[in-house]
């Protein structure tokens, strides 16, 4: 077993709830104390990421956990993929004291700029558990294979955000009757040195949604730089690139959005269902806006071997983009039978909702176990794989873990 390997057993065994982060002189301190954790916040670099993360990138960083790391209903942030499109910013330069966020376009009423305190004493503080999904979260299922990152099922994290609404503050500048779209600036370049990293938005609707915030916190603590310190703008239930980290500005439009990474086929998707691997001309495409129904299965962790005869308990969360998600079913017969599991209401929209199920496997050997979530309108998950598209986004085929009974 390597290095790695031996890591990933070691965290598991200390079962889901111990949040696994390197803690100095650790096999000192009196068992049950949980030191307060420091480094975290400062994580800029593939080297500063804890062994348990698989670097997809380095420059730019992009990694993710294993999927059973993903347990909390609340994810830690050293537990939270990471992703960048171009050149992190010089976060140690940064200084939240000057920091400002500007609001202009065609379509606001008065441009105004805000200070993050005039942000804090301005508008009521919101605090709100919010899905963020990566586009291509799960891109490494998609056969045949699609290029960018490898993600597995855990580019995505739910944790709680305290900020304030954005459309309080786009409502204080006022936004005239012609709005049709907002788009995010941050500071981040790309690669190149040239332009921004990324640049994309919303339509004005989701703007002004009750799930739309601009936050300074994430899980009680100052956003850690690499998750988009020390404003960011978030969104529930829409690809994560439109939750714009290190927020400096955003402009309200009178047309779709046409920054950096808006255009075809950049986060867009066919018109039309197209074959498996069929090329697409870029005017045949379109913006993602809503992510989809799907689940993850947190526990056990794949690979594991269970007891013969006990009684398991198979857990994980289910989300549904801009809806609800009504039921979870989980088979551990390649779909030949589907049990439900008891589903948790979201403490608020937007937020992912916990499952679990008892489980008697009935006999020794090998199993598959599947997860499959439907939402509200009645939509589920594909066992197979979704529809294929050129970028591999939306893949939200059931996750799938494999145990052994002994
Ligand atoms: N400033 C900035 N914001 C950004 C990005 C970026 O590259 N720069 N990437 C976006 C994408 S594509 C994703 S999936 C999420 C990732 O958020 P995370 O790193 O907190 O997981 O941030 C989004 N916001
Ligand atoms: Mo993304």
């Amino acid at each position: 077993m390597n290095r790695r390997n031996f890591l990933q057993h070691a965290l598991t065994a200390s079962a889901a709830s111990i949040l696994p982060v390197r803690w100095v002189f650790a096999e000192k301190r009196p068992s049950g104390l949980k030191p307060v954790d420091i480094s975290t916040m400062k994580w800029t670099k593939a080297e500063d990421l804890p062994d348990y993360y698989t670097i997809l990138n380095t420059n730019p960083l992009n990694a993710h956990p294993a999927e059973h790391l993903l347990d909390p209903a609340i994810t830690p942030a050293n537990v939270s993929f990471v992703r960048w499109n171009g050149s992190m910013p010089d976060f140690d330069k940064i200084d939240p004291k000057t920091w400002t966020l500007t609001v202009d376009g065609e379509s606001v009423v008065k441009s105004r700029t805000y200070t993050i305190n005039e942000l804090k004493s301005k508008f009521k503080h919101r605090t709100q558990n919010l899905v963020l999904e990566c586009g291509g979260n799960s891109r490494k299922n998609f056969f045949p294979g699609t290029k960018g990152n490898q993600w597995n099922n855990a580019a995505v994290y739910c944790s709680e955000w305290t900020g304030v609404l954005l459309s309080d503050v786009l409502k204080d500048c006022g936004v005239k009757e012609d709005a049709v779209y907002i788009g995010h600036h941050g500071i981040d370049k790309h690669l190149s040195g040239k332009g921004p990293a990324i640049s994309r938005g919303v339509p004005i609707e989701a703007a002004m949604n009750d799930n739309a915030l601009v936050a300074w916190a994430m899980n009680g603590d100052d956003i850690p730089f690499r998750h988009g310190y020390p404003l960011r703008i978030v969104f529930a239930g829409r690809p994560a690139s439109v939750s714009q980290k290190a927020a400096t500005g955003i402009s309200i439009r009178n047309k779709v959005h046409d920054g950096t990474k808006m255009e075809a086929p950049a986060y867009q998707v066919p018109k039309y269902p197209i074959a498996p691997g069929e090329k697409v001309p870029n005017e045949d495409f379109e913006i993602i806006e809503e992510m989809i129904v799907k689940s993850l299965i947190t526990f056990p962790q794949t690979g594991v071997e269970l007891p013969l005869g006990k009684t398991q308990e198979v857990r994980g969360h289910a989300w549904a983009g801009l809806r609800e998600v009504v039921k979870v079913e989980v088979s551990y017969d390649y779909g030949t039978r589907w049990h439900e599991a008891e589903l948790r209401q979201p403490v608020n929209k937007g937020a992912w909702q916990q499952w679990r199920i008892n489980l008697n496997l009935p006999r020794q050997g090998y199993y598959e176990i599947w997860a499959k979530a439907t939402d509200s309108k009645g939509d589920s998950q594909p066992v197979v794989q979704p529809q294929w598209n050129p970028k591999g986004y939306l893949f939200n085929g059931c996750h799938r873990i494999a145990v052994r009974v002994a």
